[in-house]
């Protein structure tokens, strides 16, 4: 009997050290300890053993039943330390790899210039004002002298929702319901930045495109005044080098009228592919506001004189960043945007 559970001890023990996962062991303790185990069929054998032997190994059994208790322990102890490196290993991430790189949006290159203007002209004492894209024909053409058989008001050059309602051309539209809303006040300086829309569509036509118009209206302003507001606007904008030249032109709301070109910002007006060859590029247009816009915006002309100018938010941007089509402002190409 003694020999019996020394031997049992010595191969549960062999056998305890060999298991590789803890279902093997819950098993082998049901084998050896369980109710029907190897060890209680064992200590079964006890009765027929003599009242002195009885003592000696009944103590011997409680002692294996101990040391097998141990032996399951510690083997269950190591596997599950075995199975915590191993996890451990296997999600083992090192914190100080780069992070994954992520998309962030940034500001449109045309907003970006459009805030560029519109801090040139506030910094100059002009308010910023907005109107509706959906205009009344009164305001786009009527109280801004366009004649009835002016090309614009056709249905071929403008979008129009129905008669008498359209797409504004231009942001005019603004001055004229700014002057309506301050009339008679003096002095006011105002710009009016946003989308306009023309039946226009080619490499530098877009059929929506984004405007800035301004103007101001004083007691005796002149065409001088107009002169160094621009030039002031042309040093801010293409840097202090940058020359400007006025051409006579013609507009329906000014008299007299300007066509404002800039010294080449690519080759400071020697001559070059970007200008032609003439060392000049037109950025806007501009002129004293015309007696009878005055009139439809509630001033009287002989009171008070204005100027007016008008550029394309796109066409400067083009400038500024020697691009030569302008439908990349409208094709939300990342490669383009990610650039700005
Ligand atoms: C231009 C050119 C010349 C202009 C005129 C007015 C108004 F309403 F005051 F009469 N606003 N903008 C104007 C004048 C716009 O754009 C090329």
């Amino acid at each position: 009997m003694e020999d019996k559970l020394k031997k049992l001890l010595a191969e549960a023990e062999q056998t305890l050290s060999r298991a590789g996962g803890l279902d093997e062991l819950n098993e082998l303790r049901v084998r050896y300890l369980g109710k029907k185990g190897i060890l209680t069929g064992v200590l079964r054998g006890m009765g027929s053993l003599s009242a002195h032997e009885r003592p000696v190994i009944g103590q011997l059994a409680n002692e294996v039943r101990g040391k097998l208790e141990d032996a399951l322990a510690r083997r269950t102890a190591e596997i599950k330390d075995r199975v915590q490196m191993a996890r451990l290993e296997a999600e083992k991430i090192d914190v100080t790899l780069p992070g994954n790189p992520f998309m962030t949006g940034r500001k449109h290159p045309l907003a970006m210039v459009q805030e560029e203007i519109e801090d040139i002209f506030l910094w100059m004492g002009y308010a910023v004002e907005d109107g509706p894209e959906i205009e009344l024909d009164y305001y786009n053409f009527e109280a801004l002298n366009f004649p009835a058989e002016h090309p614009a008001r056709d249905m071929q050059d403008s979008f129009f929702v129905s008669p008498g309602v359209l797409l504004r051309t231009h942001t005019s539209p603004v001055q004229v319901r700014t002057m309506e809303r301050t009339s008679p006040d003096l002095p006011v300086r105002v710009i009016a930045p946003g989308r306009v829309y023309r039946r226009d569509d080619d490499a530098t036509h877009s059929p929506m495109f984004n405007q800035v118009e301004g103007f101001a209206i004083d007691r005796r302003v002149t065409f001088g005044d107009l002169r160094g507001t621009l030039n002031m606007f042309a040093e801010k904008m293409f840097g202090s080098k940058t020359k400007t030249r006025f051409r006579p032109s013609f507009f329906p709301f000014t008299e007299p009228s300007a066509e404002v070109d800039i010294s080449c910002t690519s080759c400071g007006g020697q001559g070059c592919r970007v200008c032609s060859h003439t060392g000049w590029l037109e950025i806007l247009g501009c002129g004293m506001i015309h007696p009878r816009v005055l009139e439809a915006g509630g001033y009287n002309p002989e009171d008070v004189t204005g100027f007016a100018f008008g550029m394309g938010v796109e066409r400067i941007a083009m400038l500024k960043y020697s691009l030569d089509d302008m439908r990349l402002f409208f094709d939300n190409d990342l490669r383009f945007l990610a650039q700005f």
